[in-house]
């Protein structure tokens, strides 16, 4: 990546969590002589209300105490900015192609999160790293799921193999995967269709595209990524351990990091279950995703 599209990259990443920084930063304008009571408890107020979560605000500001206190930081932004990055330790894993064709990503979560769009963004960055994806419409729900995927899929350029609605989602893989392999491409993008984490038949059926990727390509889907909303809160947190049982997650898609004020959220999404986030949705448009970077991510809510 060159200077510029980096430069891009990190303004639009700033634009993204506005919502969430101003809380914060608002909470650091009080802080600006120390962290006195009122200070603190006004950090701890912005950080549960970023979604941060009650046992990561209480780890993060004891953090920012602790090491105030050693002087390890003569700010409590900086100091703040350290703990969050600690907080994130782990949470990061840069996205790489695996070397095996065609290699298969299975995305999963619940009704409206951003399953189809973030495929569709996945496409993109593959076919611009020179990759030829190819998407396959698991989501037989509703006509209009296949119709929105076969849309985008001609947006970004990318082939899409689809069934009928109603028809059945394994079949869709099975069909997509032998498509991929016959004429050469790298990767398959599977878009599943929303579901409640509590409607068992349904998580079942997740496990059964699973086995078809398994039974054809004799391993599971390279990636098995649960794209979940930022806005929804701690109710991801459950959502996302069901799915895990379900298809064994390998990492999430944290979206809509633009329009909330809940961006801390991915702090205690990632610690949960121990997973890595591979990428952030930051607006609706089919460049609007990046790759997750705790570092980048944590200086663009603190500092902005
Ligand atoms: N602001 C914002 N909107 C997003 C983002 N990602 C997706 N959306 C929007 O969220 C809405 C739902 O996105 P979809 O991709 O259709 O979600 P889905 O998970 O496929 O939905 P179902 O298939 O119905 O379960 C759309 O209006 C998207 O444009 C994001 O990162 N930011
Ligand atoms: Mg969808």
């Amino acid at each position: 990546m060159d200077d510029t599209a980096r430069d891009t990259v990190w303004e639009r990443l700033k634009q993204g969590l506005a919502r969430t920084r101003d809380g914060i930063r608002g909470s650091l304008q009080a802080a600006k002589s120390g962290l006195g009571p009122a200070a603190l408890e006004r950090l701890e107020e912005v950080l549960l209300s970023a979604d941060i979560g009650p046992e990561g605000t209480a780890a993060i500001v004891a953090q920012v105490q602790a090491s105030l206190a050693k002087k390890e930081w003569d700010t409590v932004e900086s100091a703040l900015e350290a703990a969050l990055c600690n907080a994130l330790t782990g949470a990061e894993r840069a996205f790489v192609l695996p070397p095996s064709r065609p290699a298969a990503f299975l995305f999963v979560g619940v009704n409206g999160s951003g399953k189809t769009t973030t495929v569709a963004k996945v496409a993109r960055l593959l076919a611009r790293g020179g990759a030829r994806p190819l998407l396959a419409a698991a989501d037989t729900f509703r006509a209009a799921a296949i119709e929105q995927l076969v849309a985008l899929g001609g947006e970004v350029g990318v082939e899409v193999v689809a069934h009928r609605p109603g028809a059945d989602p394994g079949a869709v893989v099975h069909d997509a995967l032998e498509h991929a392999r016959t004429a050469g491409y790298d990767a398959v993008l599977v878009d599943t269709a929303g579901r409640l984490q509590t409607k068992r038949p349904l998580m079942e059926e997740l496990g059964k595209v699973r086995r078809v990727v398994e039974r054809l390509l004799g391993r599971p889907p390279d990636e098995r990524l649960l794209v979940v909303d930022a806005t929804v809160g701690q109710n991801a947190i459950s959502q996302a351990a069901l799915f895990h049982d379900a298809v064994g997650l390998t990492g999430l898609v944290v979206t809509k990091l633009d329009g909330t004020a809940r961006g801390g959220a991915v702090i205690p999404l990632t610690r949960a279950l121990a997973l890595p986030i591979l990428w952030i949705g930051i607006g609706e448009g089919l460049d609007e995703l990046e790759a997750f970077r705790a570092k980048e991510f944590v200086r663009a809510l603190v500092r902005g």
